[in-house]
């Protein structure tokens, strides 16, 4: 063991929180196992031996967008080849075939779109209801959030919008948009997007409204790894503000999502190795000691890699997804999808538990085509 570690392992042996600077010796020391190690312990002390994955449909509802980010692949401008956007219909056709073939939840995001009125927002969240209402709606980043305050002419009443949406249907918020909350690579990478402060306050808005949501971080372009430390510590405070506050709403699950260069304005640059991966999702878990969950969203970090980081304190895998637009390795399919066979022999094959779980971590049960959910959360 890199003797660097002793005194951090010492730490987590006693629950005692991690400092920025332990932060900063765990991604940089070459000894990846014990790192992975002490994820492990972590990961195990919360769930045990449970992993825990979802049968879900990722929908990106358009890929229009104000902004021009560098790192983003996705984006196209009025009148390009590519440009597309899904009309209500579609979006509720979609929520269909997802109910009928029993996924328990729709995540849904896109692009800033320049001219949709915030009524296509609010339809569409209605008619998914109304369609499908056992599919829990995860819709929106930070960033679509100030864009709708902005278009329904509310810029300063995120309260107000957030609660439109709830009451439209809304029952979480993904943790995309977050990218890197530093303003050097704010300026460099995502010139015009919202600001860490105000990404937070939307998710602080959104737990006071009772509704839960989820962080990502955006790694291995052109941040510092201080970058990358600093953002935990920032997503860590603002849990234990909501849990000091006792607010309803609270950080789920924390998403490290590897930079995929390939098309961006950055693909010059090589992106994150698979160790590097590795040892971000192994860092979440020591770092962000108030969060219950650690995702690899395999579509971004592949199976396989998702696979060992269950060792390395992941204990969740997003999911089924079918079709994902924002980014793709290794191919131009939009279509990328894993059976829940593979998903779980996955876990398996990894020495552990699968559970089903909703969006809200309750366990789901399954009895043919029917399914329900238990009451409580899986216990944490
Ligand atoms: O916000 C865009 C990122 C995010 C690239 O909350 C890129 O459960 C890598 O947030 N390389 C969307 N990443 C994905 C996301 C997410 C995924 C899975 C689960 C959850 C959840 C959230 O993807 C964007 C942006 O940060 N992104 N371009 C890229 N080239």
């Amino acid at each position: 063991m890199d003797s660097a570690l002793k005194n951090i392992r010492q730490k987590v042996e006693n629950q005692i929180r991690l400092s920025a600077e332990d932060a900063m010796t765990l991604l940089t020391t070459p000894d990846i196992w014990t790192v992975c190690e002490l994820a492990d312990r972590v990961k195990r002390r919360m769930h045990g031996d449970l992993v825990y994955y979802n049968i879900n449909r990722h929908l990106n509802y358009t890929n229009l967008c104000a902004l021009s980010c560098k790192f983003c692949a996705f984006y196209r401008k009025k009148g390009q080849e590519g440009a597309y956007e899904y009309s209500v219909d579609q979006i509720k056709a979609e929520a269909i075939k997802a109910s009928e073939a029993g996924a328990t939840e729709m995540h849904i995001v896109g692009g800033l779109h320049p001219w949709l009125p915030f009524e296509y927002y609010t339809d569409m969240l209605k008619a998914i209801r109304e369609a499908a209402p056992k599919l829990h709606i995860k819709a929106f980043t930070a960033v679509e959030i100030v864009h709708l305050a902005r278009i329904s002419k509310r810029p300063n009443d995120l309260r107000a919008v957030l609660s439109d949406l709830k009451e439209a249907g809304l029952g979480s918020l993904p943790g995309g948009g977050a990218e890197v909350f530093d303003d050097r690579v704010h300026d460099e990478a995502f010139k015009g997007k919202i600001r860490s402060d105000k990404w937070i306050e939307v998710h602080e808005v959104a737990h006071e409204l009772g509704i839960k949501t989820n962080a990502t971080i955006l790694y291995g372009h052109i941040e510092s790894l201080e970058d990358r430390v600093h953002h935990l510590c920032m997503l860590r405070e603002a849990q234990d503000k909501a849990i000091a506050n006792d607010l309803p709403g609270r950080f789920q699950t924390v998403i490290p999502l590897p930079f995929i260069p390939d098309d961006s304005e950055l693909e010059h640059l090589p992106g994150p190795s698979g160790l590097e991966n590795l040892k971000m999702l192994a860092v979440s878990r020591l770092m962000l000691d108030n969060f219950a969950h650690v995702k690899s969203f395999w579509i971004m970090q592949t199976l396989e890699l998702s696979q060992l980081a269950l060792q390395a304190g992941v204990d969740d895998i997003d999911g089924t997804v079918v079709w994902y637009d924002i980014t793709h390795v290794g191919g131009e399919h939009t279509h990328q999808e894993v059976g829940v066979t593979e998903l779980r022999t996955a876990i398996r094959d990894a020495g552990l538990t699968p559970v089903e779980r909703d969006t809200l971590y309750r366990r789901v049960i399954r009895d043919g085509a029917q399914w329900h959910v238990e009451d409580a959360p899986v216990a944490v």
